[in-house]
């Protein structure tokens, strides 16, 4: 039970709780965790209670008044929720470690970057953004990436996102922004997407979105998980050695499992097979011992080349291309555990870029200033009080000593009788720290802002087509015809033939290719073709099927379709799946019933649910027709086969049977299509398959 005031709170005693180097250990968490595994029921004010049966004036009579424990049973219900997110409301968190690789105090003063091998627990939540709360993983957004580091020296926060550019370059334009692109106000339909008018007008009038609009309608908008896609802190900010000199960086976070996206109409299928996709995903890969991991790497930039590449360092809207600043890779980042409880810690997780520490130091662009009021604010919304901090998920790592006191829901007993500075009666304390003493946070001295009061944009921010059509060129074929199919989807969807066209301009000076494509989609032409704004770069790094096999398939999903019918078949089926766990994949053995070894029905199994699919031989009568069953509906082992070779995934027989595949309409030979009799010679061919991931050959491309 929490007992704020034993010798385990974490802020009296924090070095005893982060003795061992794993996050499980480093957690301050347990101070609070209420263990209900033997005791009798209590009310709030811990006297025991019974709840199951309220006190009424006779056993057919109104239930009374006096009854403390109905009242508090049904107020703490009425009272559960706190408001949900403005924006990124659905998501999932986990804990973790971040190891540095090495010393970086040349670089930066940051303590949790000073030594080789320092671990620092962190805990990492993802989101998308236009969704509410209970809406689905698997719709098209852009998602986010928020890391807190709780340092030796305080929280640091990276609230970051999946695509490393963002629609506008002015806070103050961030509520037209979530508007727009949130459901309409009257109906409010659709949910958790920005197929719709409000979206693309918007879109369409505010240029600066093309670049982030791009990359979503690309596979960055529809990650095959949390695990497999990069996190990117955006904005420019800095970093600040002790002397006081800094220099510009940027936040990559590089998925280690490599990056994978789900391809659109897997997707939305998803969203209604299973809403919890990528929360179950992440949760089943910690589950298994195979958390994720990223490399945490920084750009670095001379002040001074602010403007020297082309574009401003402090638009957000702008990648720094690879080719101009390479990635330094200053340790790793790795989830190894699950929430204890959604609400206490995903849910009560209250981010802020804001959360800064000593070393770090913040940039001037405008987008960043603002998120600088606006992430407090929100968490002093939903709190409805400013001890938030004090929610054990928020709670640093080190003790708090200052002079806040008081507010709704404070837990803190201070016993200074003198909360202010300067003071005699306390000594001084706390003492003032700064860049000389007590390793104090301090903003970079070299900054230098002057200027007369504007409201204006800078001309630096002006050009918002180059670098959408670097993205674009960067891509292949088959990557670049998603993204128009993806485009086209919504625009499609739009009523106004105004936005329509709108929408035509702006992607005609990314690119004409482009704009003919979906014009042709809509039945609309495109405007000419305006060479002011073309070029042929490319850049890396920014392509996920052009970026080769994943590094790892470990926790990868197959489903090996069987048959209940042979009990020697799916003996083999057992060999089969042990073989492939003991190479780190998810195994589901699907078949008529639940029988010994079968994990799933043909009535619940999708293709969606699986990276790969490989059906035993034995089952053959299921695929050609000749067996079938009042268990599932007719054809469906077929369908999830079919649909498996539709998605681009490794599909394959083991034993002999061309049937099979014919009866799904899979040419046997096709690239990605596996068919041997020996298992070990199967697997070895299907786990490359896996590693390729998608089979691209299948998709087609306009002529
Ligand atoms: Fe956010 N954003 N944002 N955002 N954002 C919020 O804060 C906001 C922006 C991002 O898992 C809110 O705690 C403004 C960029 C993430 O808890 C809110 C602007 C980037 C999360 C808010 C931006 C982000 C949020 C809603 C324009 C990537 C979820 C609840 C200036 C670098 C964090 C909350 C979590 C959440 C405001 C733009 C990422 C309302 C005003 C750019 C990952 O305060």
């Amino acid at each position: 039970m929490l007992g704020l005031g034993q010798a385990t709170c974490p802020f009296a005693e924090p070095a005893a709780l982060y003795k061992r180097q794993d996050s499980q250990s480093l957690s301050h968490l347990d101070a609070y965790k209420v263990d209900d595994s033997t005791g009798y029921l209590t009310s709030d004010v811990g006297g025991p209670i019974q709840d199951q049966i309220s006190l009424k004036a006779g056993v057919r009579g109104p239930t009374l008044l006096e009854d403390f424990m109905f009242r508090q049973k049904i107020q703490r219900f009425d009272h559960e929720r706190v408001p949900e997110r403005a924006v990124h409301a659905r998501g999932a968190g986990a804990h973790g470690t971040f190891t540095s690789y090495a010393d970086w105090s040349n670089i930066t003063a940051a303590s949790f970057l000073n030594a080789t091998g320092k671990t620092t627990p962190v805990f990492v939540r993802f989101s998308t953004v236009a969704g509410s709360r209970g809406s689905a993983d698997t719709a098209r957004d852009v998602h986010g990436f928020a890391t807190r580091f709780y340092t030796d020296e305080g929280n640091f926060d990276i609230v970051g996102n999946n695509i490393p550019v963002f629609f506008i370059q002015d806070a103050i334009q961030f509520p037209d922004l979530i508007h727009a692109v949130k459901p309409r106000p009257d109906s409010e339909i659709p949910q958790a997407a920005t197929a719709h008018d409000s979206a693309w007008d918007f879109f369409s009038q505010q240029p600066s979105t093309m670049h982030t609009l791009f990359w979503a309608m690309s596979g960055h908008g529809i990650p095959r998980s949390y695990r497999h896609m990069d996190g990117f802190g955006v904005h420019t900010f800095r970093f600040v050695k002790d002397d006081g000199s800094s220099k510009f960086i940027k936040w990559h976070f590089k998925t280690r499992q490599g990056k994978a996206s789900l391809v659109w109409e897997e997707a939305q299928i998803i969203s209604g097979k299973n809403a919890d996709f990528h929360r179950q995903d992440l949760w089943d890969a910690i589950e298994s011992g195979n958390g994720p991991e990223w490399d945490v790497c920084v750009q670095i930039i001379d002040e001074a080349k602010a403007l020297a590449f082309g574009f401003d360092l402090l638009d957000p809207t702008k990648i720094i291309p690879e080719e101009y600043a390479p990635l330094t890779k200053l340790g790793v980042l790795k989830l190894d555990r699950n929430p204890t409880n959604y609400f206490a810690e995903t849910e009560q997780a209250m981010f802020q870029p804001g959360h800064i520490v000593r070393g770090i130091d913040f940039s001037e662009d405008p987008l960043l200033q603002g998120r600088l009021f606006s992430y407090l604010d929100t968490q002093l919304n939903r709190n409805g009080g400013p001890n938030f901090e004090q929610l054990p998920i928020n709670m640093p790592r080190v003790p708090i000593h200052n002079n806040n006191r008081d507010g709704a829901g404070q837990t803190f007993i201070h016993t200074n009788k003198y909360p202010y500075t300067p003071n005699t009666l306390n000594n001084g304390y706390p003492l003032q720290a700064n860049q000389q003493h007590g390793r104090g946070f301090f903003t970079t001295p070299g900054r230098i802002v002057s200027g007369s009061l504007v409201r204006e944009v800078s001309s630096t921010f002006d050009d918002h087509w180059t670098q959408p059509r670097l993205f674009y060129n960067s891509l292949t074929p088959v990557e670049q015809q998603f993204l128009i199919n993806a485009i086209r989807f919504e625009s499609s969807l739009l009523r106004s033939e105004q936005v329509k066209k709108n929408v035509l301009t702006q992607l005609n000076r990314v690119s004409h290719d482009v704009a003919v494509r979906v014009a042709s989609a809509l039945g609309l032409n495109a405007p000419a073709a305006d060479d002011k704004y073309y070029h042929n770069n490319k850049t890396a790094g920014v392509s996920i099927l052009g970026s080769g096999p994943l590094p790892t398939i470990k926790t990868l999903r197959v489903g090996v379709l069987a048959t209940t019918k042979s009990s020697a078949a799916l003996d083999q089926v057992g060999k089969l799946r042990d073989r492939l766990k003991r190479d780190g994949l998810m195994v589901t053995v699907v078949a008529e019933t639940l029988s010994k070894g079968v994990d799933q029905t043909y009535s619940t199994a999708d293709a969606t649910a699986f990276d790969g699919v490989v059906v035993v031989d034995a089952a053959e009568g299921l695929f050609t027709g000749t067996e079938t069953s009042p268990l599932f509906p007719r054809g469906r082992p077929t369908e999830i086969l079919r649909d498996a070779y539709r998605f681009g995934k490794p599909v394959g027989v083991l034993g002999k049977s061309e049937k099979v595949f014919e009866s799904a309409d899979v040419p046997a030979e096709g690239e990605g299509v596996y068919k041997e009799e020996a298992m070990e010679k199967f697997v070895e061919g299907f786990e490359k398959g896996l590693a390729i991931f998608k089979f691209t050959d299948r998709f087609a491309l306009d002529s």
